[in-house]
């Protein structure tokens, strides 16, 4: 496979399993796990000779290892990024001092009214290093680099939690707490 197979792919993936499986009439359970035989044969349709090889390299060779399978392979599930609402028993954590958030320009005014809101997903997400953070921001525009007192945060009793795939997760953060 091409990388631009693999993104197609990829991009795919994020779609049904943190967004909208029933796209093809897949099925996620509580956790978020798809079952990767249904999920074979339903993607099948769309992405016609998409097999379990296939699937295997996408998710070994993903740049953020968006997708994680299941001990016994059986299953797999997304990692993070959900709109969906799924239970990822994720456990709270300390997080490091400072963390980033990686935004554009035009919504700085708003987030310094009421902080940084999850929007669709099911968590704010953040990222240790500043190069993520633009990465992150850079798909809608030019970045801005937001930091955020984690370490602070966390004192004062807000939950963070870290995803299979080493991103920061918080519901939401106030604007006291964003450096700007
Ligand atoms: C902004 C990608 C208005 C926020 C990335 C962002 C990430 C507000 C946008 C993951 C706001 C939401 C998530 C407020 C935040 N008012 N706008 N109060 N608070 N925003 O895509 O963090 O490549 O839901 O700054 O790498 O950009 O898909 O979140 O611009 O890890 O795997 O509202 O998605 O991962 O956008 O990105 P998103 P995000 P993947």
């Amino acid at each position: 496979m091409n990388e631009k197979q693999i993104k197609t792919i990829s991009k795919f993936l994020s779609l049904i399993l943190r967004h909208s499986p029933q796209t093809i009439g897949l099925q996620l359970d509580e956790q978020g796990w798809a079952d990767v035989t249904e999920l074979l044969e339903k993607a099948a349709q769309q992405h016609r000779g998409i097999t379990r090889e296939i699937l295997d390299e996408v998710v070994h060779t993903n740049d953020k290892k968006r997708f994680a399978f299941s001990e016994d392979g059986s299953r797999i599930r997304a990692s993070q990024g959900h709109s969906l609402s799924v239970d990822l028993d994720l456990q709270a954590q300390e997080p490091p001092e400072f963390l980033y958030h990686g935004t554009v320009a035009k919504f700085i005014a708003v987030i310094q009214n009421e902080g940084l809101q999850k929007m669709s997903r099911q968590h704010v997400h953040l990222s240790r290093d500043k190069e993520t953070a633009m990465k992150v921001g850079s798909r809608r525009g030019v970045p801005v680099i937001l930091t955020v007192k984690s370490g602070q945060m966390h004192k004062d009793g807000n939950n963070f939690y870290l995803s299979a795939n080493n991103v920061w997760l918080t519901d939401q953060v106030p604007a006291a707490y964003i450096n700007f």
